[in-house]
């Protein structure tokens, strides 16, 4: 139950934004945690902060014109939400996926803000994308794409002022082309304008694994807390793009086994463990198909559609997308024995799944606070380019483990301090909404 104060807030959130699930879900989520902050803090609705954090500073929507191989001529849509600067720079991916709409963008615009704020860093929230589908297209034509793309964004972005990086459908590949872009259109290699670079043009070690990585450093924090380990566990990671593959990298050489993952198309089962070489050479090389891999390695099948969720396991790494583990998922998870869930996508548990694992005693830790390795070592490679430095692989990975265990005790303690012990959802929303809240205060209604 909302407080009526915040009630009234997020009816009038919904009622100006109508027609965006997900983002209404979002700020539900965030609202529902942090009525604890708002009784001890009146001050922060009598400034207003709440109505200010829910309209994006900026919102930007613009036509993507490109041709395909054939010469024929296509029109997407592009977008960038600049949610909130009071933190730093907006910071935030950029997803091109076909189901991308303002909705979706405002979403994690929104989750952006208070994961941001949780890492302590210096980074505002944003997001944006398009509902480009590189599926199915050539080098060529995605180059092509991420060019027009940019060439309208440029106008927008800079290393003070916004800095994307990857999401869902934009890795390495689609960052050196609007790098590249961006290059040429402003004649100033801006190194901090983008991350998640080539190392060779102003990356950082460890971005590319951060995500991945973090998660189950996180988990690892998680599984402490209980007392316990990963050690000898089953896990299951949904998904088998950039999240889902370090991930799986990480809970391996941390002594626990992955025995499935998955993409849009179903899911494979590896009771060996899953082979991370050989699912991203599939995936990142071949741009294949997750059957692909059962096709190569004798001791997996692959399970057309159906859920990955009904694979036994002991712990559960949601890695693909928003929504795709819902209340039943969660109930088989229980069944089955499970121990920790921890979202490595961003909101994969539909609430209804978190309340079922909430009421099962199952620890959950989620997106905000979990998958937040990313864009903390998105931060680190800004500071690297400022610096004009360029820090060792063990050094990066050495940063990203100290903020994980951070993020991981902010959450705990905010947790306890609101009376509800072991509660991740409402320490992570609490501890980020905080941070941002006091920043705006200090600066004013604007
Ligand atoms: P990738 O594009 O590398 O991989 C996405 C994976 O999820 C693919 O296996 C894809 O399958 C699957 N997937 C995507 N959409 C759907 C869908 N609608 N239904 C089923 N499966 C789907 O993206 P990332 O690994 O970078 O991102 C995964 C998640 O992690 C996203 O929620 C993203 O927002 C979040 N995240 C990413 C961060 C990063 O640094 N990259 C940081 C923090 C969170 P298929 O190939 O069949 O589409
Ligand atoms: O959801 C996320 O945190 C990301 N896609 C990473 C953002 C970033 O700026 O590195």
């Amino acid at each position: 139950m909302l407080d009526r104060s915040l009630q009234s807030v997020l009816d009038d959130v919904t009622a100006r934004s109508p027609h965006e699930p997900e983002f209404h879900q979002a700020a539900r989520e965030v609202f529902e945690s942090i009525g604890p902050a708002i009784r001890r803090h009146p001050e922060y609705l009598e400034a207003g902060i709440l109505p200010r954090l829910c309209e994006p500073e900026r919102q930007l929507i613009f036509r993507v014109p490109w041709t395909d191989d054939q010469g024929r001529v296509h029109v997407n849509r592009g977008f960038r939400v600049e949610f909130s600067s009071a933190l730093g720079p907006y910071k935030g991916g950029l997803r091109f996926h076909p189901s991308v709409d303002l909705g979706i963008v405002k979403f994690l615009g929104f989750e952006q803000i208070f994961k941001n704020a949780l890492t302590g860093l210096q980074i505002g929230g944003g997001k944006g994308g398009s509902d480009f589908d590189p599926k199915g297209r050539s080098d060529a034509e995605v180059m092509r794409f991420c060019q027009s793309f940019m060439t309208e964004l440029s106008r927008h972005i800079g290393a003070d002022t916004d800095v994307p990086a990857g999401d869902i459908g934009v890795g390495g590949r689609e960052i050196g082309y609007m790098f590249g872009q961006y290059k040429r259109l402003t004649n100033r290699f801006e190194a901090g304008v983008l991350t998640g670079k080539g190392l060779a043009w102003g990356g950082s070690h460890v971005r590319t694994e951060a995500t991945g990585y973090g998660l189950v450093f996180f988990l690892r924090e998680m599984l402490e807390a209980a007392g316990t380990d990963l050690d000898g566990r089953r896990v299951v990671v949904s998904g088998s793009g950039n999240v889902a593959a370090y991930a799986i990298e990480k809970v391996h050489s941390l002594g626990g086994t992955v025995v499935a993952c998955s993409d849009s198309s179903g899911y494979v089962v590896d009771e060996d463990g899953i082979d991370v070489a050989l699912l991203r050479e599939i995936k990142e090389v071949r741009r294949g198909r997750i059957h692909e891999y059962a096709d190569a390695r004798p001791s997996a099948r692959f399970i057309d559609g159906g859920t990955i969720w009904d694979v036994p396991c002991q712990v559960a790494l949601p890695c693909a997308t928003q929504n795709e583990l819902d209340a039943a998922g969660a109930r088989t998870l229980i069944r089955n024995g499970v121990i920790a869930v921890a979202e490595g996508a961003n909101m994969p548990c539909t609430p209804e799944a978190v309340d079922a694992l909430h009421e099962a005693g199952i620890a959950f830790g989620p997106g905000k606070a979990a998958n937040a390795g990313g864009v903390a070592t998105s931060a680190l490679e800004m500071q690297q380019n400022a610096a004009r430095e360029s820090w060792s692989f063990a050094h990066a990975e050495t940063r990203l483990e100290e903020i994980m265990r951070s993020i991981h005790r902010r959450c705990l303690e905010t947790a306890e301090e609101c009376d509800s012990p072991g509660d991740y959802v409402l320490g992570a929303n609490v501890a980020g909404f905080r941070r941002v809240a006091d920043a705006m205060l200090d600066l004013g209604v604007v």
